[in-house]
């Protein structure tokens, strides 16, 4: 196992066991609720949004435990984000992280609340412990990652997508689409990690910043590529579609060679914002090229 795969390893353990801890236990009433929240969260996913906090936090030599917490608050908000987005108003899935979704599982209202809860406990987690030395670098996180998760933010993009159905989108159109759905919460990521640590002068935070945004677009790339190849894989559809609701993607409007290179420009672009840093930014480079190149 390489160096970073061990990193990767310690922190998605540390953030299950975080998650975990901030979580209400299962048979805490009303125990349903509280065993389908730990059920969407617990056990599964990649962990992407708080490895990204950890790395960013490294280059700020910020304290584990306060990237623990800062990593665990985003994740509870893209569990959110995944248990409503499953649900039959939206994408109407039936698995999730190779198990059957929570209203599937559960019911379609417990779904709804357990969502809900997820959203706020992020910001109960964010709120009760000390993330920064600084009490209003603290009260600058609470924002970032409520901007995040909102009408300007993930929320935001959610209703361009949902929108957009059956309608032609371009290029900037669509990009701007994940930008906000998929890119602001793993820019609130790389934000929230960072702010645990020391202050950066503006123009170092600034390009911290340029490879959170070209790293969320990066990801939503990628994941349109897998999706493709998945699809190609078993179905055979007609090329870059959405096989449930004929969504646009990356692959439509750039083709699958066209959508690599997009990858492959926006990873060249993260990489080149943290150069000035050197060692420093380590992690958050060997992110960068895990996230391109995973194949999951
Ligand atoms: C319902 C408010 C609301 C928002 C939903 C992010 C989102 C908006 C929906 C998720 C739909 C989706 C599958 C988007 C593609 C990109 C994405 C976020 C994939 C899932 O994230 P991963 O790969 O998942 O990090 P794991 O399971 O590893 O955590």
């Amino acid at each position: 196992m390489s160096d970073f795969q061990a990193w990767m390893r310690d922190v998605q353990a540390r953030t299950e066991e975080t998650l975990s801890a901030v979580l209400p236990p299962a048979n805490h009433l009303p125990a349903r609720l509280h065993d389908a929240m730990r059920y969407a969260v617990l056990d599964g996913g990649k962990r992407v949004r708080p490895l990204l906090a950890f790395a960013a936090g490294e280059l700020t030599g910020a304290e584990p435990r306060r990237l623990a917490f800062a990593g665990a608050a985003v994740e509870l908000i893209h569990a959110y984000s995944l248990v409503h987005d499953d649900m039959p108003p939206m994408d109407n899935d039936v698995l999730r992280r190779g198990k059957p979704t929570v209203h599937v599982q559960y019911d379609e209202a417990t779904a709804l609340l357990a969502g809900d809860a997820l959203q706020t406990a992020a910001f109960e987690v964010l709120s009760q412990h000390v993330l920064a030395d600084d009490p209003a670098v603290q009260m600058k996180m609470v924002g970032i990652l409520a901007r995040a998760a909102g009408s300007n933010g993930m929320c935001g993009g959610q209703g361009i997508d949902l929108y957009s159905v059956g309608h032609t989108l371009s290029l900037p159109a669509l990009e701007m689409m994940h930008i906000l759905k998929t890119g602001a919460l793993i820019r609130a990521a790389v934000l929230l990690g960072a702010h645990c640590g020391r202050a950066l002068p503006d123009a170092e935070l600034e390009r911290v910043d340029r490879f959170a945004k070209c790293m969320g677009l990066a990801f939503q790339v990628v994941d349109d590529i897998l999706d493709e190849e998945a699809d190609t894989a078993t179905l055979g559809k007609t090329a870059g579609k959405d096989a449930a609701n004929n969504k646009p993607t990356y692959v439509a409007l750039l083709g699958l060679a066209g959508a690599r290179q997009k990858a492959a420009e926006l990873q060249a672009e993260a990489r080149e914002a943290l150069a000035p840093f050197g060692e420093r930014a380590r992690r958050l480079v060997e992110l960068a090229d895990y996230i391109v190149a995973r194949n999951h």
